[in-house]
């Protein structure tokens, strides 16, 4: 593994890091009620960075009557331009302290802290910054309708388009503070309050941002931070005050969440799992297409819901092409995140190392072969080689299942048959990849594709314009663009006889 030449550590950071972390209900900080706190590891070393406040269920009590207060009361009066100006503040804010976010995400997550500043909190700013825009640009419609059992009637009519509630908004521990902000700024941008739950493994930016929150003055209880586990997840998702929740994490809590919601039948959005394929035809730009193809499923170590982790490749380039993603690969630095040089950080647990690893012995044991990696690297921190692997049947767990670790399965198609059907032969949707100059057949396997997003000639090339989601079991919903306010609002028709 790389040399480790730490960045040093922002007093603002370590300063963070050693003060009390408590949960932000009604824009206090307290204690949870029972009094316990959990801690919080750098998979780096795995060592303990911090212990944090362990929200429960009585606390999801008093966040969402806080955030209940809020919606009925004081930000309910906000305009949507006093809206706009706060969270345009938000956006601002971060990137004034990208520096310190990136290193606090990288401390607790692994990722690398320079990636962290420039893609995660830059990319989590701009997301406050798109949505502070669409605050004053949420309109109704006018509508003349004519009532037919009333002939000889005029009337007016117009939608309203209203906020939901409060919104209960469940993260994982991926991209902890962007997708923190793909969540909370369509939220508060429709006028709605929200009660936040992070990832138990990657609790510090959020609390950070909830910092940022009270600095900036936003009425208390406009969000609300409860950290804890899955139980406060769950005490959330069945919460009959809350109105909405919206959720990112594995398929199998999405269809929990999906039950738990069902009390109160709470408007509900998920963003779950992928196994997304990524497909290079012979007459790709080989040299493009073997980086992107390593992007595709490297990025963040894997831990991407789109990681285009099933490689499909034209059968007369295959060898070619899987060795030199394969040399591609072998040349990525992996180290820790504080590190500058580092290209591929620890995975963020050992649970997650675990689930990985267990993935990768698995599929050597069904037959598969390992053309670089194959395992995990030394015993310090939960590292884990890249590692493409060939020979994969499709019925091989590491084909069919997210693994969410750096490893992509890569399979040959012929030019008669075509990857198409192969590569909608999974239960998810959520992404996929096309790797073609031919212009007709990239448009034309585009449309043939389940998935949310498609990528041409790229690979994770996201914009927050761009609505995003998944078919099948990766999804209900689209966050971000103009379509996640269609998440947090509900329209009302007004009906005038004139
Ligand atoms: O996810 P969980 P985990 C996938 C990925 C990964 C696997 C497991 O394949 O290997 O999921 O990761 C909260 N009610 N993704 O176990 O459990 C939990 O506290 C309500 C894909 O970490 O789904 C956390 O805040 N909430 C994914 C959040 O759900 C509950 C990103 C996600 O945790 C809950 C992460 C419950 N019953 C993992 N149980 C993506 N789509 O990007 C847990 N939680």
């Amino acid at each position: 593994m790389a040399t480790v030449a730490e960045v040093p550590v922002l007093d603002s950071v370590k300063q963070f890091i050693s003060a009390p972390k408590r949960l932000l209900i009604g824009g206090e900080w307290v204690d949870a009620a029972s009094g316990r706190t959990f801690a919080t590891y750098d998979p780096a070393t795995g060592g303990k960075i911090t212990d944090v406040a362990h929200g429960a269920a009585e606390d999801v009590d008093r966040a969402v009557a806080a955030a209940r207060r809020a919606y009925e009361g004081p930000w309910g009066r906000f305009t949507p331009a006093e809206r706009q100006s706060l969270l345009w503040r938000v956006g601002d804010a971060l990137l004034a302290r990208a520096e310190e976010f990136g290193q606090l995400e990288s401390i607790d997550n692994g990722k690398s802290a320079a990636i962290a500043q420039g893609v995660d909190v830059v990319w989590a700013a701009n997301v406050f910054h798109y949505y502070a825009g669409w605050a004053t640009k949420i309109e109704g419609r006018t509508v003349t309708p004519s009532v037919p059992w009333l002939p000889g009637t005029e009337w007016h009519a117009y939608t309203l388009r209203e906020p939901v509630g409060v919104c209960a908004q469940i993260i994982p521990w991926n991209f902890p503070l962007l997708m923190a902000s793909w969540k909370i700024a369509p939220a508060l941008a429709c006028g709605n309050t929200v009660v936040l739950k992070p990832a138990e493994q990657t609790p510090l930016t959020a609390l950070l941002l909830g910092e940022v929150f009270q600095e900036l003055g936003f009425p208390e209880g406009v969000f609300n931070v409860v950290t804890g586990y899955g139980d406060a997840g769950a005490a959330l998702a069945s919460h009959d005050a809350v109105d909405k929740v919206a959720f990112t994490g594995s398929t199998e809590v999405g269809k929990k969440i999906v039950d738990a919601a069902k009390g109160n039948l709470k408007k509900v959005s998920l963003e779950l799992g992928g196994k997304s394929p990524n497909i290079v035809f012979a007459d790709a730009d080989l040299e493009a297409a073997i980086a992107g193809s390593a992007n595709a499923w490297l990025f963040n170590h894997g831990q991407c819901c789109v990681a285009g982790t099933r490689l499909f490749v034209e059968d007369s380039i295959f060898d070619e092409f899987t060795q030199g993603v394969a040399e591609f690969v072998s040349q990525v630095k992996v180290g820790p995140g504080l590190d500058p040089a580092t290209q591929l950080g620890p995975l963020v647990s050992q649970e997650q190392l675990d689930r990985v690893t267990g993935y990768l012995n698995q599929g050597l044991a069904d037959g598969a072969r390992a053309l670089t990696g194959g395992g995990r690297i030394g015993t310090t921190g939960f590292y884990v080689e890249p590692t493409v692997l060939v020979d994969v049947r499709d019925d091989m767990s590491v084909v069919r299942e997210e693994i969410f670790g750096p490893v992509v399965a890569a399979m040959p198609f012929s030019a008669a048959e075509g990857p198409v059907a192969a590569a909608n032969d999974s239960e998810f949707g959520l992404a996929a990849g096309i790797w073609t100059q031919d212009l007709s057949r990239a448009h034309r396997v585009a449309r043939q594709l389940k998935a949310g997003s498609v990528w041409v000639n790229s690979y994770n090339a996201f914009d927050t314009a761009l609505p995003f989601g998944g078919y099948k079991q990766s999804g209900w919903g689209r966050e971000l663009g103009e379509a996640a306010l269609d998440l947090y609002t509900q329209t009302k028709a007004v009906n005038i006889q004139l």
